[in-house]
């Protein structure tokens, strides 16, 4: 069989293309995009949150942040390692993050400005990624689809502990309630503007659904999180911030108001309320753990002198 032939036919086949099997350069280069913006998502996705871990309000709600933001980087940390089997070298997608190049996630560039807002990230972002991204279970590539079904499992433990938090400041005093509305009102539209721009909008999914990178079309599971989110909001009391927001049983879904897509295009290209501030806070870590790196090759090339192979080991990025 040909290459081309064998690859289609893997894929036909709904099993996984590995690391050493032949493909085609274009989509090496999807995935290697696709994961790599995933993987950036994860460790800028750390700073709206992390921003809160020195104020949290009590020694139970500080242990649960550190946890979930360590979880984030770790779910950083699988995906660049699943890049890396694709031949993307990690410092070099770094760099490409610091410098713009590549792009993370535009919910990262939204400000945190109570602690409401760490339980409406867990619900709504962490909601709208699970959506996302358990179909991506499926996906063609195997270390990628291996990759996304531990994050999904942790995803979803974010996304009730966020539930839990909101729940629990809805039974608290008005003030809380007013903080947990706030949130939503702030968090909804960007929330459904994170599966991407509309399908007639969207130049890569006709092709990554035909290679089964993806499995649904951003439309698809934008509709799917709204239609799971609906009854989660009338659970919790909040009111979500769309006045076109009703069912509609001849579609047997919600329908919702127009999202503002000059909005996402906007945060997308660098102008949102906290891109810059993002990127700089990602530069500046990097910087700084400049010694960490050298210190990890220094080991390296100590422990590997005198043996056959004086190669000494790559240096692993660290967050
Ligand atoms: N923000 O043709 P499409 C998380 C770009 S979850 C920024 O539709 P595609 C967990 C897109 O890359 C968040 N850019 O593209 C967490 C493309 O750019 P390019 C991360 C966006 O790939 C929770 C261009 O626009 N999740 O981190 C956005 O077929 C809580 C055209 O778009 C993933 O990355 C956007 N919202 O579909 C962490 C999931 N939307 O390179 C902390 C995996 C689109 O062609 C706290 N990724 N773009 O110039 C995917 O499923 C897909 O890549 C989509 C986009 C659906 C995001």
């Amino acid at each position: 069989m040909e290459l081309t032939e064998r690859f289609e036919d893997t894929i036909a086949r709904d099993q996984r293309i590995e690391p050493r099997d032949w493909m085609p350069d274009a989509y090496r280069a999807t995935m290697i995009r696709q994961i790599a913006q995933h993987a950036h998502s994860e460790i800028i996705g750390m700073q709206p949150e992390g921003n809160w871990i020195t104020r949290a309000p009590s020694l139970r709600r500080k242990a649960i942040l550190l946890a979930k933001v360590q979880d984030e980087a770790g779910h950083g940390m699988y995906l660049y390692s699943a890049a890396e089997t694709l031949g993307a070298d990690r410092t070099e997608l770094t760099g490409k993050l610091i410098s713009g190049r590549q792009k993370y996630s535009s919910i990262f560039n939204y400000p945190t400005l109570t602690f409401a807002d760490v339980g409406v990230i867990g619900w709504l972002v962490d909601g709208a990624a699970i959506c996302n991204q358990v179909p991506l279970c499926r996906s063609s590539y195997g270390p990628y689809a291996r990759a996304m079904i531990r994050i999904c499992k942790e995803e979803s433990f974010h996304q009730r502990q966020g539930y839990e938090l909101l729940l629990t400041m809805m039974r608290g005093t008005d003030a809380q309630r007013r903080m947990v509305q706030d949130a939503t009102d702030r968090w909804w539209w960007p929330s459904l503007m994170m599966f991407g721009p509309p399908d007639g909008e969207s130049p890569n999914t006709a092709q990554s659904m035909a290679w089964k990178i993806k499995r649904h079309t951003n439309d698809e599971l934008r509709q799917r999180f709204v239609d799971m989110t609906v009854p989660q909001a009338d659970a919790l009391g909040v009111r979500l911030p769309d006045p076109d927001l009703r069912w509609n049983d001849r579609r047997g879904h919600y329908d919702f108001g127009a999202v503002d897509w000059s909005e996402l295009k906007r945060v997308i290209g660098g102008a949102g309320p906290c891109n810059a501030q993002r990127v700089e806070h990602r530069r500046a870590a990097h910087e700084d753990g400049a010694w960490v790196r050298e210190a990890a090759l220094a080991y390296a090339a100590k422990h590997t002198e005198g043996a056959e192979s004086a190669e000494p080991a790559a240096p692993r990025e660290v967050a």
